[in-house]
């Protein structure tokens, strides 16, 4: 007997009954038949109220709905569309599972009676289950008396519907849907599952009669295969609602919720799927009549009550705990807010958690390099070398997550993958990888503006057979090159700190570059105590130097006057000494037009070439690694140890890829148009989807369902590199076309932070709900950048900072060049002045006082 006890005596009573087959009836004998059975079923549980309600349909007629509230207080709303082939079935057939399912999840539940076919085919059913959702969302402080949760759930052809509506959910920006319940789902209109011809499965659904069904609910078959009747055609799944999928393994349908549980998973989507075991398809819509179906009625709750711990509300979320959101943490936790952050990582840290390369360390002097909000901590940490390595930075992350007890706070390995605005509420629901969504008011994206390794753009990445590592996402074990062939692709900042120390371990060191570098020697070394006190007793001064310098690096000062000003003697001197500093802007600072005169930065950068050929043996060696394309600083310059003087060594060959262009990678190595190279490991250096890249991987919508990734389709648009307009509540640390990347970032991150605390703390003060900038601010800063940067030499090399090291980026200069300091003061005027340049919008009193 393959079928449970009850299910088998169930089925051997109605083979007794000798009614005819379903298929053989028509619809409305079929609705006759089926009403009489479940007037057998029991009444349901009692509820708080049952209200019938009409809720209009898009062509002006009503669809009949039943709103089951279990508690004064629901702690959720269940949309709930019911099963029957599209053709069968209503909400009063279905009151008993309704009541249960409100009792058992305490959520208040909307089922609606979308009309059937034939009278109304496809997409009549669609079209009214997506009129009722946006009813319902329009409606949840009625339903549910505040803002809760909401979430969808049907049976068999209901299921069909269910998924359906998470799809344009999706598609049109919202209602954010928490969760979907698909119970024994439609979701291929092919039938083509071999469970369709599997004769064990022929039972109360069978495949005469899913026929029947799909004949008069979508007479067209391309209809059919739309993915609004087939929701397992849709191209995309990613982005939609976590998901609940029970089957019952007797089911001609069992296979098609196998599928989109698997198509859901493959797409990042989280999925909890369960097959009940001996059952037949219908089972979950037997209340009363079979055992199974009261554990599948508890096995849902269970689910919910998973779900909805999981879904909590905050104040803010704040994306990335690395420094920004660290310290951002910390600002509004004193503030008083509920702040939660979520980390991809399982620690603190950020770039310092993820960039464990050999040899890698900051290029901005420690003490330089540090917080600055607090004097106490500054007294606490003791740096031990001129530029820190990454574990000392780590640990000092640690140390700062330890001493203010952010921690607490922070959910690690989780990712936030879609960010959805709802303008009533004037709140943001933000979603994880983990199946957890919160309802925050502020999102704060401290995600990074170097924190998405770029994707490999060079051919056959995938079939190198051996060992290939990224720098920005090295293993936390190290790994160890020693007696190995190896091969580094890049020669950015990354790799100038790693080639040397690979180097010394490898046995034979292949280096590919495509661009040579600026870099200067960091002259690292040990601090002594003396400098570490003499800071420690003027780190005051020091901080408040910091911030209203340019770059946040005052030492060593700016010059004020030009390169052509003095004599080439003169100008030689102070280059020298600039080179002997280890600092990374000395030479920049060494005068006032480095970085806007032509001439100037030639000077600079000749000088510089000739260090390199200085610095290595081989003339032609020296000449390929010699930087021509692109002036000094446009960009980013190199601090390195040893970085030239590697390449005399033995072991250590340089491949000029714009002279030998690599073809592919190989299962083997590395094949240009020399032929292939052998290698036991690859290092790829090459770099990152700078500046946008974190943002843009979540799904990001503001006002009107926008997207995010289509408004920056052709490059990021934003007001101080801080707020966008359309994203009300959305903050950016650091974010693009700021000054972030040109200055000692933890200067830029504390000034944000700052001002972001600061803008939060005056809408409190206000009682105001939701802040954006205007499409003129923002439009007004994209000039006043551009203008600016077109004034110096920045726009001329393809850097990063352009967008241009990622194949398809739209170039647009991303970081603003007028400095730390002019920026700092532009900030603090539009606070100021009432923070001209946003708009602003008032708390929703009675929204409040409901959610009180
Ligand atoms: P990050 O440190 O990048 O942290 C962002 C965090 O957000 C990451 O941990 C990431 O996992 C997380 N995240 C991103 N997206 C999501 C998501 N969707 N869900 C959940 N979590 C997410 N700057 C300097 O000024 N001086 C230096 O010497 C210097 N050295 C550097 C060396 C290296 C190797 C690199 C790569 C950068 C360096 N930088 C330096 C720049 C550096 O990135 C910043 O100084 C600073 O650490 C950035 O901090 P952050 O918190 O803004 O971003
Ligand atoms: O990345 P990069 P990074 N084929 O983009 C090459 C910070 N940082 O990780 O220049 C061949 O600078 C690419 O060539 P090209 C710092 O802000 C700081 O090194 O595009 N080559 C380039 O040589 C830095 O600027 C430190 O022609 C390819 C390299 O890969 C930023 O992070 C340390 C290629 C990438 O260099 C990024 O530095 C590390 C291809 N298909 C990082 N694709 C400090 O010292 C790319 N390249 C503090």
């Amino acid at each position: 007997m393959k079928l449970d006890i009850a299910t088998t005596a169930l089925l051997s009573q109605m083979a007794a009954g000798e009614a005819p087959p379903m298929h053989e009836l028509s619809p409305e004998e079929a609705r006759l038949i089926g009403g009489q059975m479940a007037k057998g079923y029991p009444g349901g549980p009692a509820m708080v109220s049952v209200k019938d309600v009409e809720i209009p349909a898009r062509d002006g007629a009503k669809i009949r709905a039943r709103v089951l509230k279990p508690s004064e207080s629901p702690r959720g709303l269940l949309v709930f569309y019911h099963g029957g082939g599209w053709v069968l079935a209503n909400i009063d057939e279905y009151d008993t599972l309704g009541r249960q399912l409100a009792e058992r999840t305490g959520c208040a539940v909307l089922m609606v009676d979308y009309r059937k076919a034939p009278e109304h085919p496809f997409p009549a059913a669609p079209n009214d289950a997506w009129d009722a959702l946006l009813w319902a969302n329009d409606n949840m402080a009625a339903l549910a008396g505040r803002k809760v949760p909401l979430l969808v759930a049907g049976d068999s052809a209901g299921g069909n519907l269910a998924a359906v509506v998470c799809q344009k959910a999706k598609a049109e920006g919202g209602p954010a849907i928490t969760l979907q319940i698909l119970v024994y789902p439609v979701t291929d209109g092919a039938m083509e599952t071999p469970g369709y011809a599997n004769p064990d499965n022929q039972l109360l659904l069978n495949t005469p009669l899913m026929t029947w069904f799909w004949d008069h609910y979508a007479p067209n078959k391309d209809d059919r295969l739309k993915p609004e009747a087939s929701p397992l055609r849709a191209d995309d799944l990613s982005g939609l609602p976590p998901a609940v999928i029970v089957t019952a393994q007797y089911d001609i349908l069992r296979e098609e919720g196998e599928a989109y549980a698997a198509r859901l998973r493959d797409s990042g989507v989280p999925v909890t799927y369960k097959q009940f075991d001996r059952q037949m398809h219908n089972f979950f819509a037997m209340p009363g009549l079979l055992p199974a179906q009261a554990k599948a009625v508890e096995y849902v709750g269970e689910q919910v009550d998973r779900h909805l711990a999981k879904f909590s509300q905050a104040d803010a979320v704040v994306v990335g705990a690395g420094f920004a959101g660290m310290y951002q943490l910390h600002r509004l936790r004193q503030m008083g807010l509920k702040t939660r952050v979520i980390e991809a990582g399982d620690g603190v840290g950020g770039t310092w958690y993820w960039n464990r390369y050999p040899g890698a360390r900051c290029d901005i002097e420690s003490m330089a390099y540090s917080f600055g909000f607090s004097p106490e901590l500054e007294q606490d940490w003791t740096w031990s070398e001129k530029y820190a390595t990454q574990p000392e930075i780590l640990r000092y992350a640690e140390h700062v997550a330890e001493r203010f007890d952010l921690r607490k706070d922070i959910t690690f390995e989780t990712r936030v993958t879609r960010a959805i605005y709802d303008e009533e509420e004037m709140r943001w629901t933000v979603y994880t990888d983990k199946g957890e969504a919160i309802s925050a008011q502020y999102v704060i994206m401290a995600t990074g503006c170097l924190s998405v390794p770029k994707q490999p753009d060079i051919p056959g990445t995938d079939e190198f057979k051996g060992p290939a590592y990224v720098t920005g996402k090295w293993p936390h074990e190290g790994v160890d090159f020693t007696g190995q062939r190896v091969a580094v692709i890049g020669t950015g900042s990354s790799a100038i700190q790693s080639i040397p120390h690979i180097a010394e371990q490898a046995k034979e060191l292949t280096v590919y570059q495509r661009t040579p570098a600026y870099s200067l020697p960091a002259g690292n070394r040990p601090l002594t105590n003396a400098e570490i006190s003499e800071m420690k007793q003027h780190y005051r001064d020091y901080r408040e130097a910091q911030r209203h310098h340019p770059g946040g690096i005052p030492n060593p000062p700016r010059a004020m006057e030009s390169a052509h000003n003095v004599s080439a003697e003169e100008r030689r001197k102070r280059y020298e000494a600039a080179w002997e500093t280890g600092i990374l802007t000395g030479l920049s600072s060494a005068f006032n037009d480095t970085m806007t005169d032509q001439q100037a930065n030639d000077w600079v950068s000749d000088f510089i070439r000739e260090k390199i050929h200085e610095r290595v043996k081989d003339p032609e060696v020296a000449e390929a690694l010699t930087p021509r394309s692109f002036p000094f600083g446009t960009k980013r310059p190199c601090l390195d140890t040893d970085y030239f003087e590697t390449f005399n060594r033995d072991n250590v060959e340089l491949v000029d890829v714009r002279k030998t262009p690599i073809e592919r990678i190989t299962a083997k190595g590395i094949e240009t148009k020399d032929g292939e190279k052998e290698f036991d490991s690859i290092v790829f250096a090459t770099g990152f989807d700078a500046m946008t890249g974190a943002i843009m991987n979540v799904d990001i919508r503001g006002v009107g369902g926008m997207a995010l990734r289509d408004k920056w389709a052709d490059g990021p648009h934003t007001y101080l590199g801080i707020g966008i307009a359309g994203f009300p509540n959305l903050f950016t640390i650091t974010g693009p076309s700021s000054p972030s990347v040109l200055s000692n970032m933890l200067v830029s991150i504390e000034q944000h932070v700052d001002w972001v605390s600061d803008c939060i703390a005056w809408m409190r003060k206000g009682d105001l709900a939701a802040i954006e900038p205007t499409e003129e601010a923002e439009d007004e800063w994209a000039e006043h950048n551009e203008a600016t940067a077109n004034l110096t030499l920045f726009p001329q090399a393809n850097s990063w900072y352009i967008g241009a090291n990622v194949p398809g980026k739209p170039r647009t200069f991303m970081a603003y060049v007028g400095g730390v300091d002019t920026y700092r003061t532009l900030c603090d005027q539009i606070a100021a002045s009432d923070y001209a340049g946003f708009r602003t919008y008032e708390a929703d009193r009675e929204a409040k006082a409901m959610s009180a």
